[in-house]
C-alpha cells in the first residue's frame, strides 16, 4: 500500500494553466470520514472565478478545436500511462477523502486508467457518414464537430471516474472544460487536473473551479458562454439544472441516480445471488447510483434468501478503509448517517421487519469516524418510502413477490430506472427480462454496479434526460453533427424538386 499520510493539503483552482486562488479566499475544510480528522481545505470560488476560468477556456477552444483528433487523443494516452503509475497512491488518497475500500478504490481508479485510453482510441474514430446525395455530380457526408465550452459538475462518490467520463470525451472531442468538483472531494481533482498538466495538456483546456453548488455550480449554469452542462448528482438539482439550462438552450446531461433492484427468481443460483446482492447492495457502504437497494424475490425462495443474506451479511468487517480487510468503510459525513437513520427509523414505522443492522456504529476503535451498520428489511411492500426513495447507503429491502411478471412490475414502479438484475436459469425470462426492465442498464446473474466504461453509462425515468455519460454515446453529449453538401455539376440543383421520380 502507498504510504501517504494526508494532512494541511491546500486546494486551489486551476485556470489557463495556472494554480490560482481567488480573491476572497475563503476556505472550508475537508475531512476524512474513517476518522472526522480534517485533512485539508478547499477553496471556496466566486462566480467571477468561474467567468475568469470560462474567458481562458472559451479562448483556448478556438485553437484546440483545430488540433486534429488523434492529436488532442496523444495527451489522453500520456493521462493513462501516468495514471497507471500513480494508482496505488491515487487510491490511497481516494480512501482517506471518500471513505470507499482501497480495494474498490483502485478499481475506481482503473475506470479513469480504462477511460483515458479508451477515449484516446476514440481520437481516430469520430466517424461521420458519407451517403449519395439525391442528385447527381454531388456529394453529401456528415462530420461531428465540437461544440465548445463544457462545464461538468460531479458527485463525491466517484471523484476520479466520473469526471474522466464527462471530461475526457469533451476533450478528445475538441472542447474545453470547466469542472466543479464535490468540495467533499477536491484532493482528487486535484490529483487529476495535476495530471492533465503534466501531460502537457495546452492550458485553458481543463479549468478546475472549486465551491458551493449555489455559487459555483450556478455560475456554471447559467454562464452564457458555457454551451453543455454534464451533471451527476441528486434529482433534485438535476431538475433545477435542467430548467435554468433549459431557458438557456444549453445541452444539458444529467444522471441523478437510482433504487436499483435485483430479482431472484425461484430457480435462482442462490448461492450466486447473494454474493452479487451483497457486493451490490454494500459495497461503497451502498453509496453508489448503481447500488442494489432492493432485493425483489420470488416467495419460494425468501426465507432461505433471507437466511444466507443475513449469514454473508456477518462476515461484511466495518472500519477504515485503508486496512485491506476491512470490507464495509464508513459514509461520507455526519449528515448522510443521519439521513441513512432517517430511513431506516421510517423503515421501521411503515412496518417493514429489520433483520439486521439499523444503528450508526459507536465502537470506540472506529476513531469517530462515520459508520452505519449494514442493514436488512424483509416484508417491504413497494409503496414504502424505504422502497421508493434513494437511500444512498447499506441499507437493502426485501420485497417479496409471487411471479415473474410481478417481479419486472415491482422493479418498473419506482421513479428511477438506472439499473437493474435478475437471476434465473430460464432463458425466456432472461430475454423478457431485458426487454421489459425499465432501466439504462440491466444485469443477468450479476448484480446491480460494475458497469464498463466502454458501454453508455445513465438511465430512464428519473435518473436521467436521455443523454449517457461513457460509452460511444458520451460523444452525443459532447459534440454536433454538420450536414456537408458539396455539388460539383456547375449547375443549379434543387433539392426535393430536380430529381427524376
Ligand atoms: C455511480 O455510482 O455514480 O457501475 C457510478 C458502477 C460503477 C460506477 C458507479 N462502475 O457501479
Amino acid at each position: 500500500m502507498a504510504n501517504i499520510q494526508l494532512s494541511g493539503e491546500k486546494v486551489i483552482n486551476y485556470i489557463n494553466g495556472e494554480w490560482t486562488s481567488s480573491k476572497k479566499a475563503k476556505f472550508v475544510t475537508i475531512v476524512n470520514p474513517a476518522d472526522g480528522q480534517p485533512i485539508g481545505e478547499v477553496l471556496q470560488s466566486s462566480k467571477e472565478d468561474v467567468d475568469l476560468a470560462v474567458q481562458a477556456a472559451k479562448q483556448a477552444q478556438k485553437k484546440w478545436s483545430r488540433v486534429p483528433a488523434p492529436q488532442r487523443a496523444q495527451y489522453l494516452y500520456q493521462v493513462g500511462e501516468l495514471l497507471k503509475e500513480r494508482k496505488e497512491k491515487l487510491a490511497s488518497i481516494l480512501t482517506q477523502e471518500m471513505g470507499k475500500v482501497i480495494e474498490e478504490a483502485r478499481g475506481e481508479v482503473q475506470e479513469g486508467i480504462d477511460m483515458a485510453f479508451y477515449m484516446a482510441g476514440e481520437g481516430r474514430r469520430l466517424f461521420g457518414q458519407t451517403t449519395p446525395s439525391e442528385l447527381n455530380d454531388k456529394f453529401a457526408m456528415s462530420i461531428r464537430v465540437p461544440i465548445g465550452v463544457v462545464g461538468i459538475i460531479t458527485p463525491w462518490n466517484f471523484p476520479i471516474a466520473i469526471a474522466t467520463w464527462k471530461s475526457f470525451p469533451a476533450i478528445v472531442a475538441g472542447n474545453t472544460v470547466i469542472w466543479k468538483p464535490a468540495t467533499e472531494t477536491p484532493l482528487m481533482a486535484r490529483e487529476l487536473v495535476k495530471i492533465l498538466d503534466e501531460a502537457g495538456l495546452p492550458k485553458g483546456v481543463m479549468n478546475l473551479v472549486c465551491g458551493s453548488g449555489s455559487e459555483v455550480g450556478s455560475a456554471i449554469v447559467e454562464h452564457p458562454d458555457i454551451d453543455v452542462i454534464s451533471f451527476t448528482g441528486s434529482n433534485e438539482v438535476g431538475r433545477a439544472i435542467a430548467e435554468k439550462g433549459g431557458k438557456l438552450l444549453k445541452r444539458v446531461s444529467l444522471e441523478m441516480g437510482g433504487k436499483n433492484a435485483v430479482i431472484v427468481m425461484e430457480d435462482a443460483d442462490l448461492s450466486l445471488a447473494v454474493e452479487g446482492i451483497i457486493w451490490s447492495a454494500f459495497g461503497t457502504s451502498g453509496q453508489r447510483c448503481t447500488a442494489c437497494s432492493r432485493v425483489i424475490v420470488h416467495e419460494n425462495v425468501k426465507a432461505e434468501l433471507e437466511k444466507r443474506l443475513l449469514q454473508e451479511m456477518k462476515k461484511l468487517t466495518i472500519g477504515n478503509g485503508l486496512n485491506e480487510d476491512v470490507k464495509i468503510g464508513p459514509v461520507i459525513n455526519k449528515g448522510a448517517l443521519k439521513k441513512i437513520h432517517e430511513f431506516v427509523e421510517m423503515g421501521q414505522e411503515e412496518g417493514a421487519d429489520l433483520l439486521a443492522g439499523g444503528y450508526i456504529v459507536q465502537e470506540e476503535d472506529l476513531d469517530g469516524g462515520y459508520y452505519y451498520a449494514p442493514t436488512l428489511f424483509t416484508n417491504v411492500r413497494p409503496d414504502m418510502r424505504i422502497a421508493q426513495e434513494e437511500i444512498f447507503g447499506p441499507v437493502l429491502s426485501i420485497i417479496p413477490v409471487r411471479s415473474f411478471e410481478e417481479a419486472v412490475e415491482v422493479n418498473n414502479s419506482v421513479a428511477y430506472g438506472l439499473s437493474s438484475s435478475i437471476y434465473t436459469r430460464d432463458v425466456n425470462r432472461v430475454f423478457a427480462a431485458q426487454r421489459d426492465l425499465d432501466t439504462g442498464i440491466v444485469y443477468i446473474n450479476a448484480g446491480t454496479t460494475g458497469a464498463e466504461i466502454h458501454l453508455p453509462f445513465g438511465g430512464t425515468k428519473g435518473t436521467g434526460n436521455g443523454h449517457r455519460d461513457s460509452g460511444v454515446a458520451a460523444l452525443d453529449v459532447f459534440m454536433e453533427w454538420k450536414s456537408v453538401y458539396v455539388d460539383f455539376s456547375g449547375k443549379l440543383q434543387r433539392a426535393q424538386i430536380d430529381v427524376e421520380s
